[in-house]
């Protein structure tokens, strides 16, 4: 018989590394949803650990950005220490954004131990620095992080340097890339499937690409950005791109990850719930951790 799984859930509600109002609501909406309910029906263990204290935006002064990334950073450095010590204690972490900043510590924490694959499911990149970025939100930014590169304060959580190689990593459900960032990504070695390779290929085969790219690895970390999901299926999302996956072709990423068993930790991140339709985007990230966790149809 195999080891009952254990889910901790750890709430991140950081709405600062974008411009939106709204993000730090997410933690609420996916527990509205009914997501710990969900996963123990899989006959899973869910403990939730609440939610980190995140200082309020409006607490810190809007003239001096460097605050905000100042504030990320601390956040960061304990999203790193408490995801190192989930994975140590034998949970896979979820958490619960939140931008998608927090992944400078949620990934940093969850490869602290062993090394981890990465499958990162975006409409963006993520890959601009503070030289590249047109924005300057460190939410267009925590990949390029993780891999040594931009604000070295940030590089450093929790542990020194980059946390990952670009060979470590897939980037799927791509559609919305920066100039400089294009270069970027291109020079970076990640392995990058766009909207147009599953348009052209099909979902089944860009994932078996994806997981054979990752096959290196026993341990996944899966980092979804809702607003890689079409819009239509995800409108609670502050940075919104059309042409996005369809619901089924996002289930079949999370069928196909779980079937890999070698899922160690996730992020769901990128939900506003202000601009969301009855908590529709949250319910619909909520089907797609169930799938995740091993639900299936049959
Ligand atoms: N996200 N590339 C844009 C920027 O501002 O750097 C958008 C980033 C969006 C980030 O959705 O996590
Ligand atoms: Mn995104
Ligand atoms: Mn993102
Ligand atoms: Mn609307």
């Amino acid at each position: 018989m195999t080891k009952r799984r254990k889910v901790q859930i750890i709430g991140v509600p950081m709405d600062l590394g974008q411009d939106q109002r709204g993000v730090d609501l997410g933690p609420g909406a996916l527990r509205y949803a009914g997501l710990a309910a969900k996963l123990r029906r899989l006959d899973l263990q869910v403990d939730d650990a609440g939610n980190l204290p995140i200082p309020v935006r409006d607490a810190l002064d809007p003239s001096r950005p460097e605050r905000f990334r100042n504030a990320i950073l601390q956040v960061c450095e304990t999203l790193y220490r408490v995801v190192a010590r989930a994975v140590m204690d034998g949970y896979i972490p979820l958490i619960l954004g939140g931008d998608h900043s927090l992944a400078i510590g949620s990934v940093g924490g969850a490869s602290d131990a062993a090394s981890t694959g990465l499958l990162w499911i975006d409409a963006h990149g993520d890959f601009n620095t503070p030289r590249s970025s047109p924005s300057g939100n460190i939410h267009g930014m925590p990949l390029a992080t993780l891999l040594g590169e931009g604000d070295p304060g940030l590089v450093n959580v929790g542990r020194k340097g980059a946390k990952l190689r670009g060979e470590d990593v897939v980037l799927l459900g791509i559609r919305d890339l920066d100039d400089e960032e294009k270069e970027r990504v291109r020079a970076s070695g990640i392995c990058v499937l766009t909207m147009r390779d599953i348009d052209q290929r099909g979902m089944g085969a860009v994932m078996e690409e994806a997981l054979e790219r990752l096959s290196g690895h026993a341990r996944l970390h899966v980092s979804l950005d809702v607003d890689a999901v079409d819009p239509r299926e995800a409108p609670g999302v502050g940075t919104p791109v059309p042409g996005g996956l369809s619901y089924r072709e996002a289930q079949l990423v999370m069928e196909m990850v779980a079937d890999s068993g070698r899922l160690a930790a996730l992020d769901i991140v990128e939900i506003n719930p202000i601009l969301d339709h009855r908590n529709q985007t949250a319910q619909l990230a909520v089907a797609l951790a169930a799938s995740l966790f091993g639900q299936r149809i049959l």
